[in-house]
């Protein structure tokens, strides 16, 4: 017998998580592990696992993994601002090295929709209506509400769908691990966080106005995270998932990571489309020491977005872009001599997993046929800060906001404008996408290729000056077809709605 009698535990409905509570002992006795308490070199405290879980007898069979015997690896939220650098405010300076920056995307609602094509498919009376776009995030944020609407009557003004009414519901996933919330250094991320939240909801209402969004608010810590994309998922609440988080996609244990990728498998298999950011650090080489990338963007049953930064025509259409990195050449004082340089700031997450092997679906141009494992990430979509988007945190509105969190839930409301597509065509939602985007997406997509562009920033303190260049991400790499920044490439949405809205 291998339950106590002190031991309680809850099945959820698709009994693929049992959730359970004990005491340390009881825990270490059940899952074969030792759970000790640790201090790290800021002074806190946490608890965690020794070995990875080794069960034996019944539980055996159809045990998976386990997940939350250990605070660590708290994910973190995918989002990056272009004003801040080394503790000062960096703008855009009037030497420039070279070019104009007046084709940059402005960061508006009007022009995003302009840009990727929204338009032809709102005029056929799409707008996500009657869709479900689920968004789950650490904490959320306590003025998401205001802020959406405050997002509406400025950032959204002159964009189609400004009028439409607001329909944001915000919930707390059941079962989630009150205890871990109260972990100050975990609450400390509270902040960045809410960033993340407005950033989520504002731009998924962005481009399908008339979908309802679901904001489902858990700890920060992966257990209860993924509690909230099953709750999601299990009550079959949303057809379309936004995540935007994640982090190297070998930090967690083995056994965790079979158990939550055991939640995406279900979501595929019942047509709920789960799209994740790829990442904001490149390669995270500078980090691991060799090319890695995250976890959940590498999981195969999910659409992970990648990054671009976005080139616009002077009547707001689609001009060119290239991938997401942003490298400083350069930072010289103002009398010329150089601080330092080169040095990676930030760019889209990709690569091949060291986890997940390979898909069936995963082939085309630009892919390596001799690759066994899982090539990343899927789409791609503008996460550029100096091409980025304008939203509304705490009640200020706020330019120059980028990451792959920008792209991930714009997404997944292209995907809500396909499902009300393919609703209205054959009264089903769409299967998983990944499937039908590799087999015939091309045509769909603009192909992203390699490109630089160079601009200068600004400190306000010091007034050094930072030569930047746009489109060096780490050893990832923009190329035509296939690639590991952009994926298939950024959509064409009008293309895209159809391909996918008409496949039965
Ligand atoms: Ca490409």
């Amino acid at each position: 017998m291998l339950w106590t009698p002190t031991f309680t535990g809850m099945w959820l409905e698709n009994h693929l998580v049992i959730n359970v509570s004990g005491t340390v002992a009881q825990l270490e006795s059940v899952f074969g592990t030792q759970i000790h308490q640790f201090r790290d070199d800021q002074g806190n405290t946490f608890f965690a696992n020794v070995t990875d879980d080794h069960v034996s007898g019944p539980l055996a069979n159809f045990l998976v993994g386990t997940t939350g015997m250990d605070q660590l690896a708290a994910p973190k939220p995918n989002l990056v601002r272009s004003g801040t650098q080394s503790g000062e405010t960096v703008t855009l300076s009037s030497s420039r090295k070279s070019g104009s920056t007046s084709d940059f995307y402005d960061g508006s609602s009007q022009q995003i929709q302009q840009a990727y094509d929204y338009l032809p498919v709102y005029a056929q009376g799409i707008d996500g209506s009657g869709q479900t776009i689920a968004i789950v995030d650490a904490y959320g944020s306590p003025t998401i509400q205001q802020d959406l609407e405050t997002f509406r009557e400025t950032v959204e003004q002159g964009a189609y769908g400004a009028d439409k009414p607001l329909q944001l519901e915000v919930v707390t996933a059941p079962g989630t691990n009150v205890m871990a919330q109260k972990n100050p250094a975990q609450a400390a991320n509270a902040s960045g966080w809410a960033g993340e939240t407005s950033m989520d909801v504002e731009l998924a209402h962005a481009v399908a106005p008339g979908a309802k969004i679901l904001l489902v608010q858990t700890p920060n810590n992966y257990n209860d995270l993924y509690m909230g994309v099953n709750y999601v998922v299990d009550n079959a609440l949303a057809n379309q998932i936004s995540l935007s988080w994640g982090s190297v996609d070998t930090l967690l244990p083995a056994a965790e990571r079979r158990a939550q990728s055991q939640i995406f498998a279900q979501a595929a298999a019942e047509g709920i489309n789960v799209f994740v950011s790829s990442g904001d650090s490149g390669d995270l080489a500078a980090i691991m020491g060799s090319p890695y990338t995250e976890y959940p963007a590498s999981d195969p049953n999910v659409v992970a977005v990648g990054g671009t930064s976005l080139f616009v025509n002077r009547d707001g259409s689609y001009k060119s872009e290239i991938e997401w990195g942003e490298t400083v050449s350069q930072i010289r004082h103002p009398d010329g001599t150089v601080v330092q340089g080169p040095i990676f700031w930030f760019g889209a997450g990709g690569g091949v997993s060291h986890s997940f092997a390979k898909p069936s679906w995963q082939t085309g141009a630009g892919l390596d046929s001799t690759q066994t494992m899982r090539q990343v990430p899927d789409v791609g979509y503008d996460a550029d800060p100096y091409t980025g988007f304008t939203l509304v945190m705490n009640g200020e509105i706020q330019p120059g906001w980028g990451g792959t969190s920008d792209a991930a839930p714009q997404w997944a409301a292209i995907c809500a404008l396909a499902n009300q597509l393919h609703v209205k065509n054959f009264g089903t939602p769409l299967p998983y996408i990944n499937p039908i985007l590799y087999a015939n997406g091309q045509r769909a997509f603009h192909d992203v290729v390699h490109g630089t562009r160079d601009i200068v920033l600004e400190g306000s303190v010091t007034h050094n000056l930072y030569y930047v260049t746009m489109g060096e991400d780490t050893s990832l790499v923009a190329a035509p077809g296939w690639d590991d920044t952009t994926g298939l490439g950024t959509p064409d949405v009008a293309r895209v709605v159809q391909m996918l809205g008409n496949t039965q």
